[in-house]
């Protein structure tokens, strides 16, 4: 089927689900503030998450078939021991990647953490392979984001059921209250670049944060977090939404971001 017509048939069977409401409840709000995450399941539908699979595995072929699929530590295809595939600026790629951004639900989720101002301010999809897929090591996202007040949260949506064995998120509850030194891994000169990750943290207490396909894992900018290779012989396909409360003054990130990669999704009416 042509892209267009599998977006207008989504549109019209399965998206838009009226007036459904998504806002966190007080004891949510209060476990995030004290955690740095959420986990939730059944966020979307069987037959949404079908349909986003299938324009993610169009958009990460055409990428490929374009040579600009990034992996994440290299930027380069050839690395055999690290394969975590980035959709970057997801919502220029693909339709169906504008519609989520832009879906009540989600932003009333986001709204109940930061306000009714929402930006984004990264969008990416994270595809570990079977089997090959890498591990991306401890960090938090301000580090890269800059975001004033530490104003921004992720909201990491899981395409397939997200396990220890296929490389789910792990956090550290409670070890979000400041930003940590993080170190670059890979030389830039050598085109190895914007991959950081913590110096010498203790993660003992890390846990994993297994979620179902369509459920999300919600996170603090300053939660450090890490995530380990895929074992089995499925992929492993996620989305990580950034948002930002549009109040703050712009970050120098969006400096370094193509033009319209950062709209503004929300304003307070
Ligand atoms: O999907 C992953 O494995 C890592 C995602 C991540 O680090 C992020 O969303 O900031």
């Amino acid at each position: 089927m042509h892209e267009e017509q599998k977006e207008s048939l989504y549109c019209a069977q399965t998206w838009w689900q009226g007036d459904e409401v998504m806002r966190l409840t007080q004891a949510e709000t209060e476990e995030f503030e004290n955690t740095g995450y959420l986990v939730s399941d059944g966020f979307l539908g069987d037959a949404e998450v079908g349909h986003i699979q299938e324009c993610y595995m169009d958009t990460i072929d055409r990428l490929r078939r374009e040579s600009s699929l990034e992996n994440v530590q290299s930027g380069e295809d050839a690395d055999a021991d690290f394969q975590v595939y980035q959709i970057r600026t997801a919502h220029l790629q693909h339709a169906v990647f504008r519609m989520l951004i832009n879906d009540s639900r989600l932003l009333d989720l986001v709204e109940s953490l930061l306000g009714p101002d929402i930006r984004l301010i990264h969008y990416q999809g994270l595809y570990k392979p079977a089997q090959t897929g890498g591990e991306v090591g401890w960090h938090q996202d301000n580090h890269y984001f800059g975001v004033a007040q530490n104003r921004t949260v992720t909201v990491w949506l899981a395409l397939d059921d997200a396990t220890v064995e296929n490389g789910c998120m792990w956090y550290l509850p409670g070890q979000h209250r400041m930003l940590l030194e993080h170190e670059q891994l890979w030389d830039t000169a050598e085109k190895k670049g914007f991959y950081f990750a913590i110096r010498n943290i203790d993660d003992k207490g890390a846990v994993p944060a297994e979620v179902k396909r369509g459920g999300f894992a919600i996170h603090h900018c300053l939660m450090p977090h890490r995530s380990l290779k895929n074992r089995t012989d499925q992929p492993r396909r996620a989305i990580a939404m950034h948002f930002m409360d549009a109040t703050m003054p712009d970050p120098n990130m969006l400096k370094i971001l193509p033009d319209g990669a950062a709209p503004m999704l929300r304003r307070r009416s």
